[in-house]
């Protein structure tokens, strides 16, 4: 059990017994991709992978931390607390806990110690896990009382500040939120959501990773936002009240930014276009309509892959696998992109022979090993022991 593995490796470390124990999930999402710092909706759910934070208070200034898959520590004064350069496993931890001194919590110092099973780049959220399992267990240990919408907006600023990726609240919004056996129907403007039974009949979801770390992702990612947000400039100066691409549609699109620019027009359409195709494809689901579901997973990845141009070949080449494949109700690249994982909605009894074949076609073409999970859906952050 990995909860014994994180607090024999805290003792053994901070020869004391922690005080908490989190566990913190990653995640998936179903569609609506780019969407969530554009205003749109997202229609994640929590995994059954998750980051494990076991934590005690100190009475002095110091932080001391263990990456235990790792197997290396940290340790910085609370006085000198701010992004470290050459290692990122830190920042997670110190970003989040940096969130409580800027709401005016007196912070005294902490031992924390750190195992996930959430694979790294694989898009599937490891960090917002980690950040998520920070702020709740501090949350607890300083008995601050921040509910956990504030904790999921002090996840999703500890990702910017200290991580440096300006990330939009859907990964945090899932780890802390999730609910066992229902997806997160979320707007990302009010940050009402609603809960969306998702248990299929003998459909499983299947994560295949690409190994394919996606290094690009932080700067890419930053410049797809700053993309957007020209697009809503644009249109911005012909019509009132528009604030962000939840407030733009096509037309506005083909009127004051395809003359301008057509990048920023690929880039923009592909988001309006994504935010129409996930209200859809909720009412798909409501009427039990998988393959039409499917279908919109596909037409996804090809916007993710030409408008938005986030794929990579190997994310390209297992969703062009799929397509034809009867036993495929849906596939697309997932997450951030440039890399990680395709999510597909998969024939349970199926699975084996897709994989095995798939396997071994990417392994000789790729040069790379395919992984693959299947994505159980499990609940929000919360303490284990
Ligand atoms: C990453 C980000 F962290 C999310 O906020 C989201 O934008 C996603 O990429 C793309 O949908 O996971």
């Amino acid at each position: 059990m990995i909860s014994n593995l994180i607090t024999e490796n805290f003792r053994e470390k901070f020869l004391q017994e922690p005080q908490i124990v989190v566990r913190s999930p990653g995640r998936i999402n179903i569609i609506g991709e780019h969407t969530d710092y554009n205003e749109g909706f997202v229609l994640p759910a929590a995994i059954d992978k998750a980051a494990y934070i076991a934590a005690s208070l100190r009475d002095d200034d110091e932080i001391h931390l263990l990456a235990i898959d790792l197997n290396e520590s940290f340790s910085i004064k609370l006085s000198d607390m701010r992004p470290v350069a050459d290692i990122s496993w830190p920042n997670y931890i110190l970003g989040s806990a940096a969130q409580f001194i800027k709401r005016g919590v007196k912070l005294p110092g902490f031992n924390i110690a750190l195992s996930s099973d959430v694979p790294i780049g694989a898009g599937l959220s490891s960090s917002a896990a980690v950040e998520c399992a920070v702020v709740f267990a501090l949350n607890e240990l300083l008995e601050t009382n921040i509910d956990r919408l504030t904790m999921v907006q002090m996840a999703q600023k500890a990702e910017h500040e200290f991580a440096g990726v300006l990330c939009g609240i859907m990964d945090q919004f899932a780890s802390m939120m999730g609910k066992k056996d229902y997806l997160i129907k979320l707007d990302c403007r009010s940050l009402e959501y609603e809960y969306v039974p998702f248990k299929l009949e003998g459909i499983k979801v299947l994560l295949l990773n690409t190994n394919v770390k996606h290094s690009l992702a932080s700067s890419e990612y930053n410049t797809r936002r700053k993309e957007c947000e020209t697009a809503v400039e644009w249109v911005r100066e012909h019509v009132e009240g528009v604030n962000s691409l939840r407030n733009v549609d096509e037309k506005m699109l083909n009127n004051y930014v395809l003359p301008k620019d057509k990048l920023i027009d690929k880039r923009s359409r592909f988001v309006v276009q994504e935010i129409e195709r996930l209200t859809e494809g909720c009412k798909d689901l409501q009427h039990g309509d998988l393959a039409a579901l499917g279908k919109k997973m596909f037409a996804t990845h090809d916007g993710l892959s030409k408008m938005y141009e986030v794929s990579c070949k190997e994310l390209d080449w297992l969703v062009d696998k799929v397509r034809a494949n009867k036993n495929v109700i849906g596939a697309r690249m997932m997450g951030g992109g440039f890399g990680g994982c395709t999510i597909n909605l998969v024939k349970e009894n199926a699975i084996d022979e897709l994989v095995a074949s798939l396997k071994s076609a990417y392994e000789k073409e790729m040069e790379l090993p395919l992984t693959y999970y299947i994505g159980s859906i499990e609940n929000g952050t919360e303490i284990i022991a």
